[in-house]
């Protein structure tokens, strides 16, 4: 039997939970992850890659699974002492998470790319799923607020996503990683998963040549909107304040022709009738024990 190869478009915990659900489903080395690096940060000196590292953390069983983002059992000695010498410590780094982020810097440093470090960082953390960040180069997301522009984290996580976004922007001529474009040819299922599509999703799409290896393959979505809510996040409010229906429709319709099958939660079942290809299936994945359960309705709906 030849095994399903699926490649999965995500952002951090929602797709890392997609992912997680597929290498459930059909076994991790079936699995390509194409991962946003729009996050990305230079924090205190290290090169965070805050959606990479969700969905790493998540394969190797190390999430903090209660916040979404992190390694569990933390502790913050290195940020208690840099806030000690003065240091603005907004974003916060854990002691176990910037083990991570010193090899990665350090390498990159040294001058490997992106995607070689972040497949070194898997084997080392017995990840099987092949993580590709979307791009080597820097592409960068920035929100249009009334505050006025903001780069993702400091809107994120230093304004708490308090400001309205008017708009969304990714900065960088950015070419695909090696591997992304031939992942989205030769799968044999093309995913987009439940991430936020202006600010985890649309940044894949804007590296050169994405759009259009999407194009010529059937591609499927999960919802990221549960009953018009985010599982997590502000993707609701963004939604409205960027001009699309604050439900699963609206995500539908931002997608539009990119998109052929669309799975939507039992719970957003109404809105089937107006989304093309709609199929109804359980999309809640907070419980790892209902993961292979989604990621089977998945595949079982692009079949
Ligand atoms: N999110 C927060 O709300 N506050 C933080 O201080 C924070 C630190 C952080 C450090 C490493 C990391 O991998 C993620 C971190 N996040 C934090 C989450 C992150 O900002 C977002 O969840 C993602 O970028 C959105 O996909």
């Amino acid at each position: 039997v030849t095994p399903e190869k699926v490649t999965v478009l995500c952002g951090g915990l929602g797709g890392s939970r997609l992912v997680d659900s597929l290498a459930r489903a059909v076994g991790a080395e079936n699995v390509t992850a194409i991962v946003n690096v729009g996050d990305d940060l230079e924090f205190l000196g290290l090169r965070v890659s805050p959606d990479l590292d969700t969905v790493l953390y998540t394969l190797a069983g190390l999430l903090d699974e209660e916040r979404g983002w992190g390694v569990r059992d933390e502790t913050y000695s290195v940020r208690a002492t840099a806030e000690s010498l003065g240091a603005d410590t907004w974003f916060t780094l854990g002691d176990r998470d910037i083990g991570l982020h010193l090899v990665r810097t350090a390498a990159l440093r040294a001058g490997d790319p992106l995607s070689t470090v972040t497949a070194r960082l898997a084997e080392q953390l017995g990840v099987r799923v092949r993580l590709l960040p979307a791009t080597d180069e820097a592409l960068r997301t920035f929100v249009g607020t009334e505050a006025g522009e903001l780069d993702f984290q400091t809107w994120f996580v230093r304004h708490r996503h308090a400001d309205r976004v008017l708009g969304v922007e990714y900065r960088g001529e950015a070419r695909p990683a090696p591997g992304v474009l031939a992942a989205i040819e030769d799968a044999e299922h093309v995913v987009i998963a439940p991430s936020n599509p202006f600010v985890s999703v649309g940044p894949i799409l804007a590296v050169e040549g994405v759009r259009d290896a999407l194009s010529a393959r059937r591609v499927a979505a999960v919802s990221p909107i549960i009953g018009g809510e985010a599982v997590r996040g502000p993707l609701a409010d963004m939604l409205e304040s960027l001009g699309f229906e604050r439900s699963a429709r609206g995500v539908a319709e931002y997608y539009g022709d990119l998109v052929s099958a669309f799975v939507l939660d039992p719970a957003d079942a109404a809105f089937a009738a107006d989304i093309r290809g709609a199929v109804v299936a359980p999309a809640v994945m907070v419980d790892p024990r209902s993961r292979a359960e989604v990621g089977r309705a998945v595949l079982e709906a692009l079949r």
